[in-house]
Order: C-alpha cells, then sequence, then structure tokens
C-alpha cells in the first residue's frame, strides 16, 4: 500500500495493530462486539450463523497483527518466496485448525460457554470449501499448513470458485450431483481486493513492431477480464507465522451493457458478464481424465497469469532487477494444470519487460519446478494446437519457439533420430496436434518430482523416459507428506492427548518423535488406553453417521474402510468382490459364520459426473449394500455403509475409528496416495499391493505390520504382455465365479440382470486394471486379516506400531525435501 502521501496525527493511526488480550474476557468481548458491529446483532437477536461468523472473525482478529507483519515482510526481506500454483486446494473446514493455530482453542471455548453457546454447535455450520477434487487438493492444503508452520515465505496461488467439488446424494443407490453453494452462507476467512485486480487477456492476434530498431511482438488481445485476488490467512501452528492463500475470482471488465438493458433485452445486457464470470463459476469435477474443455483452459491461464503479475507487481520490491528473479522466487507447477504460466513468464519478460529471449528463458527455466501426479497415460494433459492457439495465440507462438530450440537441443545430443525427436516433441501429431502439458512442464521446469518413490522411479523408466536420459539431474522424488496437526491433533483428540501425555507435545512440529511410542507397544497398560481410544473413536463415528441418517456401527466389527475417489485403477470393485464373496460364502453354507470375523465395510468416494463405469461401480456398491445389510443370515457378522459426499469433513471423523485400511490399486498406477498415509498415521493396518507410498509404508511400519497381496508393478508388465486374459481367471477361481454370477444374476438389482451387465462383462473381457488377476492374493490376504484381528493384543500393538512408524509421512518432512531438493528455499526466523 501506498502509505508516503498519508499524514496521519492520530496516534492509532501509527501504532501496530495488536491483537486483543489472549483471555476468556479479551476474547468475549471482541466475539460480542463482532457480532454487534460486523453482523448486525444481538446475542439475543444472533441465531447460530451470526455466532459462527462472529467467532470467525474474532479469530481472525488475533491472526490479524501477524498477517499485516508477514505481509509487509515479503517485499523488504530478500527471502525467496515459494509461490505454489495449484488450481485446486481441498482446504476443509477453517474454524478449528485456525483455533489451534493460534492458541485459541480454549479460551474461545469457555469465553463463548459465558456467552451461553456451545462451541461445538458452531464448527457443525461451517461449510467447507471444498475447492479440489481428491488428494492433489487435498496434498496442497497440506502443504501450506507445513509451509506456514516451517516459516517458510509462502503464496498459495490457486481459483476462488463459487461452487466447488459437487454435492453428492444417492438415489435409488446411484449418485446425483448437487451444486456446492459453500459461500452462501457467508466466507468469513477470505477478504476481497478488489483494487488489486488484474486484467487478464484472451484471443485476438499478435503483431510484430518496430521497437527504436529492434523487431518485437505484442499480442493484441480480444477480450478481458478482471481477477479479483481474495487472501486467505494460512496460520502456522504456534509459530506466529501467517503466509497467504491468494485466490482469484472472474469479474467481468464491463458488468453491464445500460444501452441493452434500457431497450429492455435484460438476457443480452449481462450476456458479457456471464461469459466473463463463468471462468470461477466451478471447479471441474474430474479425477485423472481431463476433458478438453475450452473454460478450463481460460480458466489455467486466468489464475497463473494474475498471479504471475501479482507476484512481480505487488510482491517484489518497486526496482527489482527481473535478472534476479529466481533468487527471489519459485513457481511450483502443482501438476500440469498451472503450465501455461511457462510461456506467460516468458511472453512477460520478452514483450513487456523487453529481455533478450535467451535471457528471459534462463530466468524462466530456474524459476519453475514441476511436480507429476499420475502414471495414467490418459491423464497426461494435452491442449489441441487449435484451441490454444485461438485462446493464447501468441503463447502458442512461445510455446512453437521453446519447442524448435529444445528439439535442437536433442539433435545435438542424440544426433538426428526423428523417431526419438516426435517422441520428445512438446507437440504431439497423433490424433490431433496438441500442446503436451507435461512435456513443456519438463523441459521448462528446473526439477521434475514424482509423489512416491515407485511412482518418482516408473516415471523415469517409463513416462518421462527420453527426458530423464537427457537431463537425469532434474528427476527427483519427492514422497507425500500430510499435515499431522488436521489428521492427527484435530481429527484424533483423544489419541493426540495420549501420545502428547507418553511423549510430550513436540511430536505435532516434529512427527518422527512418535518412534517413542513403539517401547510402549509392549505395555499392556498403553495398548488398553490406546484401544479404547479406537473404540471411543468408533462410537464418535458411529454418532456423526447417525446424525446423516446412516446406520451406527456395531460394536465388535472391524471396521473396513475404503475412502477415496471413485476409479477403476483403485478398484473399489475387487473390495465388492470380497464382500459379495465372503456374503455368498455365508448364505450358502460353505462358510462356517462363526469363523467368519464380523465387519463393517465402510465406502467413501465421489466419481466424476462423466464417468460412467465409476458411476455404476457406486450403485454396485449401494445395491450390495442394502442386500447385504437386509439378509438376516449375515446380521451381525456383515455391513455395508456408504455415506453420502464424502469430504474432508467427514474423513476427519472416520480415518480415526478406522481398523483396516484399504489401499488396493493395481500396482504402477497409484501415484500415491495420501489417505493411505493418514489411516496408518490413526492405528489402522494396510491391506494394500505394492503401489504409491504403500511401498514405503510397508517398509516403515514392518511386514508383520502391514497385509500386501497382489502383483508387483514389474509382474504387471509382465502379464500384459504375455496378454491378459481375465476370463481365465474367471474360470479357474471358484469363490472369484461365484461372486461374479452371484452378481450377473441379478441378486443385487431385483433379479434385473441388465443393470450390472455392462461392469460384469467388463471385468470378465477387459478388465485393464487386473482385478481378476489380483482376487485370490487379495482373499487370502483378507484370511490373514481375519485371523490378526482375533488377536486383539496383537492387533493393537501393530496398531501402535503402525503410528510410531508413520512419522516420516509429515507434510513437514516432504517440505523440508522440497526445499533442499527443489525450491533451495529457507524459513525465515
Ligand atoms: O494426487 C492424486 C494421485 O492420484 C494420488 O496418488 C496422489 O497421492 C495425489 C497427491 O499427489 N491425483 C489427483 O488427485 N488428481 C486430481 O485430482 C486431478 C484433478 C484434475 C485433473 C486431473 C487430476
Amino acid at each position: 500500500e501506498n502509505t508516503s502521501e498519508l499524514r496521519p496525527t492520530h496516534p492509532l493511526a501509527i501504532a501496530p495493530v495488536v491483537a486483543p488480550a489472549a483471555s476468556v474476557d479479551g476474547f468475549a468481548k471482541q466475539f460480542l462486539q463482532n457480532l454487534n458491529f460486523d453482523q448486525g446483532v444481538t446475542l439475543s437477536t444472533s441465531d447460530v450463523n451470526d455466532q459462527y461468523l462472529a467467532l470467525a472473525y474474532t479469530v481472525r482478529d488475533y491472526l490479524m497483527a501477524r498477517w499485516f507483519d508477514d505481509r509487509a515482510k515479503q517485499k523488504t526481506q530478500q527471502a525467496k518466496t515459494v509461490c505454489y500454483l495449484s488450481a485446486e486446494y481441498l482446504l476443509g473446514r477453517q474454524l478449528d485448525n485456525n483455533l489451534l493455530a493460534a492458541r485459541l482453542t480454549d479460551i474461545a471455548t469457555e469465553a463463548l460457554a459465558q456467552c451461553g453457546i456451545d462451541i461445538d454447535d458452531l464448527r457443525q455450520v461451517e461449510i467447507e470449501p471444498g475447492l479440489g477434487n481428491g488428494g492433489l487438493g487435498r496434498l496442497a492444503a497440506c502443504f501450506i499448513d507445513s509451509l506456514a508452520t516451517m516459516s517458510v515465505p509462502t503464496i498459495g496461488y490457486g481459483i476462488r470458485y463459487e461452487y466447488g467439488i459437487f454435492r453428492q446424494a444417492f438415489a435409488d443407490g446411484q449418485q446425483v450431483e448437487q451444486p456446492d453453494a459453500w459461500l452462501r452462507m457467508g466466507s468469513p476467512w477470505d477478504f476481497a481486493h478488489p483494487e488489486a485486480a488484474q486484467t487478464i487477456s484472451f484471443a485476438g492476434t499478435t503483431e510484430t513492431y518496430d521497437d527504436d530498431g529492434v523487431e518485437r511482438t505484442r499480442w493484441v488481445p480480444e477480450w478481458n477480464v478482471l481477477a479479483v485476488p481474495y487472501n486467505m490467512m494460512v496460520p502456522g501452528y504456534h509459530n506466529g507465522r501467517v503466509n497467504t492463500l491468494r485466490l482469484w475470482r472472474a469479474v467481468a471488465t464491463n458488468a453491464f451493457d445500460l444501452h441493452t438493458f434500457n431497450s429492455g433485452d435484460y438476457v443480452q445486457s449481462v450476456r458479457a458478464q456471464t461469459f466473463a464470470e463463468n471462468i470461477s463459476k466451478v471447479l471441474y469435477p474430474e479425477d485423472s481424465t481431463p476433458q478438453g474443455k475450452e473454460l478450463r483452459l481460460q480458466q489455467q491461464y486466468f489464475f497463473v497469469a494474475a498471479s504471475i503479475a501479482d507476484f512481480i507487481e505487488n510482491v517484489l520490491p518497486d526496482d527489482f532487477d527481473l535478472d534476479d528473479l529466481p533468487e527471489r522466487v519459485i513457481f511450483q507447477l502443482n501438476d500440469t494444470h498451472p503450465v501455461i504460466g511457462v510461456p506467460e513468464l516468458m511472453r512477460v519478460l520478452v514483450d513487456e519487460k523487453k529481455l533478450e529471449w535467451d535471457a528471459a528463458w534462463a530466468i524462466t527455466q530456474k524459476c519453475f519446478a514441476y511436480t507429476c501426479h499420475t502414471l495414467l497415460p490418459e491423464a497426461l494433459e494435452v491442449w489441441s494446437v487449435d484451441l490454444l492457439g485461438r485462446l493464447l495465440p501468441r503463447h502458442l507462438e512461445i510455446i512453437y519457439r521453446i519447442n524448435d530450440e529444445f528439439l535442437l537441443e536433442v539433435r545435438e545430443r542424440f544426433g538426428d533420430d526423428e523417431m526419438l525427436i516426435r517422441n520428445m516433441s512438446i507437440i504431439g501429431e497423433h490424433p490431433y496436434r496438441s500442446v503436451r502439458m507435461a512435456y513443456l512442464a519438463t523441459v521448462a521446469g528446473s526439477k521434475v518430482n514424482g509423489v512416491a518413490e515407485l511412482h518418482s522411479q516408473l516415471l523415469r523408466d517409463n513416462v518421462l523416459k527420453d527426458f530423464a536420459e537427457m537431463w537425469p539431474d532434474k528427476f527427483t522424488n519427492v514422497t507425500n507428506g500430510v499435515t499431522p496437526r488436521r489428521f492427527l491433533r484435530l481429527a484424533n483428540p483423544e489419541l493426540s492427548s495420549l501420545i502428547t501425555e507418553a511423549l510430550g507435545a513436540g511430536w505435532t512440529v516434529d512427527l518422527e518423535r512418535l518412534r517413542g511410542l513403539e517401547a510402549l507397544a509392549d505395555d499392556a497398560d498403553f495398548r488398553e488406553r490406546f484401544a479404547a481410544v479406537k473404540a471411543s473413536n468408533k462410537r464418535r463415528l458411529s454418532r456423526v453417521l447417525e446424525a446423516r441418517g446412516e446406520a451406527p456401527l456395531d460394536d465388535g466389527h472391524l471396521l473396513d474402510v475404503m475412502i477415496k475417489r471413485l476409479h477403476e485403477y483403485k478398484r473399489q470393485t475387487l473390495k465388492v468382490l470380497h464382500i459379495v464373496s465372503t456374503y455368498e460364502g455365508i448364505v450358502s453354507g460353505r462358510l462356517d459364520v462363526d469363523d467368519v470375523q464380523a465387519r463393517t465395510f465402510l465406502f467413501g468416494a465421489k466419481a466424476a459426473p462423466g464417468y460412467g463405469m465409476a458411476k455404476r461401480i457406486i450403485h454396485l456398491i449401494n445395491a450390495v449394500g442394502e442386500v447385504v445389510s437386509a439378509d438376516e443370515r449375515v446380521k451381525g457378522k456383515l455391513k455395508v455403509l456408504y455415506p453420502a459426499n464424502y469430504n474432508v469433513t467427514l474423513a476427519e471423523s472416520i480415518i480415526p475409528a478406522a481398523d483396516l485400511s484399504e489401499q488396493i490399486s493395481l500396482a504402477g498406477k497409484e501415484a500415491s496416495g495420501t489417505g493411505n498415509m493418514k489411516l496408518a498415521l490413526n492405528g489402522a493396518l494396510t491391506i494394500g499391493t505394492d503401489d504409491g507410498a504403500n511401498v514405503e509404508i510397508r517398509k516403515l511400519v514392518g511386514d508383520d505390520n502391514f497385509f500386501l497381496f497382489g502383483m508387483s508393478e514389474p509382474e504387471v508388465e509382465a502379464l500384459w504382455a504375455e496378454g491378459y486374459r481375465p476370463a481365465d481367471f474367471y474360470q479357474e477361481d471358484d469363490d472369484l465365479r461365484r461372486a461374479i454370477d452371484l452378481i450377473a444374476s441379478g441378486a443385487f438389482s431385483n433379479g434385473d440382470r441388465t443393470v450390472f451387465e455392462p461392469l460384469v462383462s467388463n471385468l470378465l473381457y477387459d478388465d485393464r486394471f487386473m482385478a481378476l488377476a489380483d482376487f485370490r492374493s487379495y482373499l487370502d490376504a483378507q484370511d490373514r486379516v481375519d485371523a490378526a484381528y482375533a488377536d486383539q493384543d496383537a492387533w493393537v500393538r501393530s496398531a501402535i506400531l503402525n503410528v510410531a512408524r508413520s512419522g516420516y509421512f509429515s507434510s513437514d518432512r516432504a517440505m523440508r525435501d522440497y526445499l533442499d531438493r527443489i525450491w533451495h528455499a529457507t524459513p525465515v526466523s
């Protein structure tokens, strides 16, 4: 802000901002003031939402002074800033996290009690900002939490979608999507800054012109939209640091055509506004299979261009020498969604700041790094040259030049191997001419990382093999992590207390200290207390489920949990086959019901609205659940629960209660997984394949405390190579055949054999993710689970060891790895 013109004389105007008194009285006073002056109600006329908003404002007030400070320092300090560019932030509820970070939980609870308010009632009304689809978006949220907690200057940049991930409901067992109007009841955690809006351009043409004897290019765009920043506080845990998450909202430059309005054509008069503002209207509910949607490319360019301009104009000092940009910033690309930022920074440096191309390219290459989150070839984003050229003509020219120079380098290194050139080109030719965004990111980035050891290895060996040969040092791994604040301290308060009692409070920021629990695994008294916490968490979950209209949990059941996006490669179908097989075994009398461990199978998953097969799988899970739960013959033994609308809030109730964590993707398909880490950290044992971060979890917790099954990645490759015929597995395995036959018979669809026919034939004749090949091994592993659970003492011991050995999976550790291996930035004191 430009304060040089202001000449304040009032003492308050020049005094530093101070937080309200950190006392129950101070808090209550501030809360009541906010209720009166911000919500415009008295305590007696306020409703629970007024009270929630006033509470949020009060928490903000305590963080404000530090936030001002940290933002001011960003300009003056020479420290390098991490700019995390992500199209998604799956934040979860904010209130508890911010109370905890600011050490206000107890004070606030007591202050509200004095006002006659139960803080729990206020917690319940917060609608979580679901500005992400799944793992990738939640990872971004964990990372910014850790960076704040570690005092690393960071700005998270993204999009303030008006509608986040859809609300899922079920009708007759089938998914129905409803809009997520998360802003409807107010958004107390963000601050709009229309004065800091950026103008973002699209389409048009490019032209060359003579600039004092130098030929330059400029972009003559066709239309603009305003990007208005909304700032959210990202408080560090107990360290006073407050970083910023800056989310952009699209606003029309010309809201309204008054002339057209006056002529009576109301719809036409706001057409431009509707068109422009659609850019930040809704999160693409996609996971892994991008559809070539123009609006999506608009979204990507919109937020990245605004972020780069914002950083250069508003965060850097005014006289900053752009040659030094790499010392001051690293733009971390969260998957390919922000990769259009590469040609954008080049455009800014060359066309606007008039740097030489080579100098600009040297800067750009140092300023970006790229994280890949997938292995599925169909999930690697490409944009048709046609679309990109229409929407961003100057960027396409820049991409072509980057590619030309890159391919020259390839020729110099490897000779005129035309096949290799075609394979490595940023421009693909089939089935249509397109820009391969992962390749652009790899060429431009200073580093490329995968998100677990196996994933990074497979990137080097397969997906980006030629690039890894050309630049071996560019490739690195950073295994994902999760924030222990949200996913242990807040989600599991009873286990947290138990740990703190045993080890002291330091584990919240130094998760490796959980190792101290190893010795306690052999302590019968500790085991008993640990088991009591698990039981209590199950009761809590049961209440949450009942409040949502689900059946409660049964005592004595093993809680078997599969919570993640619905995707064929994750193999929810394999889980269903296990359930159906067990059910069929009991009702046919082949299994003695007394030999079967009582289980509740709990699913949580959304399917992309356009992903037909995933939606059929949801239907099947619900159909099986209904039949199994209603069948007297398995009563008290098997139960299937599938609460709708799985989200971060629900995850926080499920994870602490889980006994068994299902991580059953086909080896080589799940980049990392992070739910696997959250569940292990909360004392669930994993049944899993050798995939993603499961590999590292198993290594750390030990084979005795992990149920491994299924083919390894090389075995998967070998089976593909020899020709995979799923029907052979069906023929050869009686249990598998009976399970599939039961589904095909219409037993779960009121006798209608057509309902699940596409699903059954897909399994029998295609089964891309080899569920049938891993079925027998999976069932055997489940038998080992049953046997292990029968010895409760041993099970609890294993659960404790899972907690004790999961400290590595803290996102704090992941951030240290990024700092050391990729960003070369350091925390500030
Ligand atoms: O990213 C996930 C991977 O599938 C997980 O294995 C991994 O643990 C996490 C974090 O690294 N990927 C996603 O969540 N991807 C998406 O959500 C997504 C969203 C839009 C478009 C494409 C993919």
